[in-house]
């Protein structure tokens, strides 16, 4: 049975690794397990058919024979069980790599998501100016706490693993921003994961889709 995922059909950043089909397309890299993609629309998204598979009407969502999750950490989570490459065997490296999954999602993200939301939907209020200091000294807090904690290693807690493969993705969200440059460190980190064969190629096909362009990766 062939697994398949849903992404945008036109997204938002054309296809430039934002949208979170993205990390699940990676995770599928990742562990080398093929898999195709339904594009839907935002109105369908909206529809009942795309509501039974994600109550929230988002993308991505993930179908495995009987199997339909949605949210990435369930879904990368899923993989990273299911397959060999992206969890250590030893149950206390493994128990560690699950914990920055959650921190990249429950303390790190948040952040981060403010400030999209600061700039994109709320662009237009008139507390913007007062707000977006704010939310940026908040996400510097982060990072800098992260950068300590990685210091000079390549990866949070020993080889790459599904840990790092959430974090990545959401420092990625602030690229546009700059901020992660801030911290060498980080921005090293962002860069090494960036490089590895299966971001490459989960990149590509990701691009190819929203430019109708065939994926060479
Ligand atoms: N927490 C969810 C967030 C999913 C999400 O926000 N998806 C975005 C695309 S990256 C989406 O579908 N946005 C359209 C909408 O919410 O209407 C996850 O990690 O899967």
């Amino acid at each position: 049975m062939t697994i398949t995922i849903t992404a945008f059909e036109r997204s938002p950043d054309g296809g430039k690794g934002l949208s979170r089909d993205m990390r699940v397309r990676w995770a599928l890299e990742e562990v080398g397990q093929p898999y195709e993609v339904r594009p839907v629309s935002f109105r369908a998204m909206k529809e009942p058919a795309h509501l039974a598979l994600h109550p929230f009407g988002q993308i991505p969502t993930y179908e495995d024979g009987d199997l339909a999750l949605f949210e990435t950490g369930a879904i990368v989570f899923h993989i990273a069980e299911r397959y060999a490459g992206l969890l250590p065997d030893d149950p206390k490296a493994r128990a560690r790599a699950i914990t920055w999954m959650f921190a990249a999602l429950n303390t790190v993200e948040p952040t981060i998501l403010e400030l999209v939301t600061a700039k994109l939907l709320e662009g237009d209020k008139s507390w913007k100016r007062e707000r977006l200091p704010l939310v940026e000294a908040r996400i510097r807090t982060r990072l800098q706490q992260l950068s300590d904690r990685l210091g000079s290693a390549d990866w949070l807690d020993g080889a790459f693993s599904a840990g790092d493969l959430m974090m990545v993705s959401v420092l990625l969200r602030l690229k546009p921003s700059g901020i992660v440059d801030e911290y060498p460190n980080l921005a090293a980190y962002v860069a090494r994961a960036e490089a590895r064969p299966a971001y490459q190629r989960a990149f590509a096909a990701q691009l190819a889709l929203n430019t109708g362009k065939p994926s060479t990766g």
